[in-house]
């Protein structure tokens, strides 16, 4: 296992730097790469950020953003003395990126908190992962820290939406001393949290709203009221003039309900029945997650489905898998 100091050397020793992420960028995976580039784009050392795709769409509107250009499927990479992969250990959530990144031959380090597969590993020639950090951009920072960087007004920005993200605005349970610490640091600098706030997290589209609506109305609590599952299918959404691009907002909703330590959102995006897990007990939904080709974290995970999956199928398949999962760890049948 390389770590931060081995990675810090090779940054060092770069000229050209291509940072890219995981399909569909969040607020950690996007902030990581802006604070990075930012960063480190000094000393003559030039930094680009290629996505394989459009970012999540609530980031539209945060201006830094911009400096991430998006891949064209058969272009040929800029040219790169090393690649800087934020927020997944996996060449596969490249996306389109992915076999072309394979194809250059080019050194790769990684820095992420996700839970790492063994098969993963030898795809990165430098790794700096810590799968106990709240974000990728908590280890980003320290990265910067450690090469004695200065971070910009956008950089300090880019690590503060990394923070907020990830711990979902600072109110999950990995929100550390140090995420506290820093995220004061940054306030400190100059960002301003409530604009950051509305920009990215207040630009939901009406139908959205309306989508939340219909997913959390018909939501069902099973395994005794320990497991809450929402399912809408694009049929219904598209009846009622509604969308659901994100579960966020349900799986929050569902989330506060008493008793309730899993919830599951099964909805559909471009297409593909897919399903977004939280459990806030001591199920692992990424363990869950991966027995369907999903992945994630202990608490937070997601899955995709074939294309041609009957969600009522696939919300029933996934509702018993989870009530295996709780009855294995016990406990539930009321509280003390
Ligand atoms: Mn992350």
């Amino acid at each position: 296992m390389t770590g931060p100091s081995d990675l810090s050397a090779r940054i060092r020793a770069a000229r050209r730097i291509l940072l890219s992420g995981h399909q569909r960028a969040d607020g950690d995976c996007l902030g990581s790469l802006v604070l990075l580039a930012r960063s480190l784009a000094v000393d003559g050392r030039r930094t680009r950020i290629l996505l394989p795709d459009e970012p999540d769409p609530r980031l539209r509107d945060w201006p830094p953003g911009r400096l991430a250009a998006r891949y064209r499927p058969g272009e040929a990479l800029p040219e790169h003395d090393l690649l800087l992969v934020c927020d997944t250990s996996s060449l596969a959530r490249l996306g389109a990126l992915a076999e072309p990144v394979r194809a250059s031959g080019r050194p790769r380090a990684c820095i992420d908190h996700h839970p790492l597969a063994a098969a993963d590993r030898g795809d990165w020639d430098l790794l700096c992962h810590d799968p106990a950090a709240p974000a990728t951009g908590l280890l980003a920072w320290r990265l910067a820290a450690t090469l004695g960087l200065e971070p910009d007004a956008a950089a300090c920005e880019a690590a503060f939406l990394a923070l907020a993200a990830d711990t979902g605005w600072f109110r999950h349970a990995n929100t550390s001393p140090e995420v506290w610490a820093l995220a004061a640091e940054l306030v400190g600098r100059g960002v301003d949290s409530a604009a950051l706030y509305r920009r990215v997290w207040q630009r939901l589209p009406a139908a959205a709203v309306r989508g939340v609506g219909l997913a959390a109305a018909g939501f069902e609590l099973r395994a005794g009221g320990r497991l809450a599952l929402a399912a809408v299918g694009p049929e219904r959404l598209a009846a009622a003039g509604a969308e659901l691009a994100d579960a966020d907002e349900v799986l929050d909703l569902l989330r506060s309900v008493a008793g309730v330590e899993v919830v599951a959102v099964v909805h559909a995006r471009a297409g593909r029945v897919r399903a977004s897990l939280r459990s806030r007990g001591p199920v692992d939904v990424n363990e869950v997650a991966r027995s369907f080709g999903g992945g994630g974290h202990r608490n937070a995970a997601g899955l995709t489905w074939p294309p041609g999956t009957d969600p009522a199928a696939a919300a029933a398949a996934l509702a018993d898998r989870l009530e295996t999962a709780l009855a294995a760890v016990g406990g539930g049948g009321g509280n003390p």
